[in-house]
């Protein structure tokens, strides 16, 4: 009965189903992870939320595209998506209602794993993470979400006070779950740069690179950074999202044994390092 954690979908529901097929995937047995950002951007967005809903045994923490669904489906105009056909779906909002109500984090004792789309804030001990994900989710559970989506929205404050209050703190803690990569050794986040490391502006870091994080020694699962390939060479820190959207591969990590295992994208794309700069 073992648990795999899953990268990025981003709507390569065909891609998902190469993968499951690949690892026997027993839907009765066996559980899956996924790291957020199940929607946009791919293909087949509709029939991914809808089999993940579906399945029995699944954990999903939400990535920012997910977020920018519930924002689309509570009317924000935005320009560039892939989502027209979920929008239009008669499920539609069973499935927008089913997704806000999923965390941003998660933490298996059992497994002593964690997970969450972008990563976890370096200061932030596990219960801290803990804290601090629900403080958001319950804005997004909430009954009168919708009102409140566009004050989360927006890069400032881009550092971490525990005093910081109202929506300044639900932005703080929802961009560190869901949009963080790189951070300054005192904490600052950027949130321009989505490149490979090295591709960063001076003093800042990967957020798991940062001396002294809290939960060094946790092992926690995370996706949203493609350009690392899946690597991030440090201890317990381990990347799921291998750019399947971007004509890569989709991955899952078996976190009994932390086996990695892949399947090759269909999307078709003639230079992924354009279309990685053109996010
Ligand atoms: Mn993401």
């Amino acid at each position: 009965m073992p648990t795999y954690a899953i990268g990025d979908i981003q709507g390569c529901f065909d891609e998902l189903q190469d993968l499951l097929g690949s690892i026997n995937f027993n839907p009765d047995q066996d559980t899956l992870w996924f790291a957020g950002d199940l929607v946009n951007r791919g293909p087949k967005s509709l029939e991914t939320l809808r089999f993940i809903r579906n399945l029995k045994n699944k954990i999903v923490v939400l990535g920012n595209h997910d977020i920018y669904l519930l924002s689309l489906a509570n009317g924000h105009p935005h320009k560039d998506h892939t989502l027209y056909d979920l929008l239009a779906a008669p499920d539609c909002g069973d499935l927008v209602n089913w997704l806000r109500k999923q965390p941003l984090f998660h933490y298996d004792a059992t497994l002593n794993f964690a997970m969450s789309h972008a990563g976890i804030f370096p200061p932030w001990s596990l219960a801290q993470a803990q804290q601090y994900a629900r403080e958001v989710e319950v804005v997004l559970q909430a009954d009168h979400y919708a009102t409140q989506l566009e004050y989360l929205y927006g890069n400032q404050p881009d550092e971490w006070d525990e005093s910081l209050s109202g929506f300044d703190r639900l932005r703080f803690i929802l961009n560190a779950f869901t949009r963080m990569r790189f951070c300054t050794l005192e904490g600052k986040l950027e949130f321009s740069c989505a490149g490979k490391i090295g591709t960063q502006p001076e003093g800042y870091l990967p957020w798991f690179a940062v001396p002294n994080r809290a939960m060094a020694d946790v092992p926690i699962v995370f996706g949203h950074w493609s350009a690392l390939e899946g690597h991030t060479n440090t201890p317990l820190v381990f990347d799921v999202d291998t750019g399947c959207v971007w004509g890569a591969s989709l991955t899952a990590l078996r976190l009994e044994d932390r086996q990695y295992f892949s399947v090759a994208s269909k999307i078709k794309t003639k230079n992924l390092t354009q279309r990685r700069k053109e996010r």
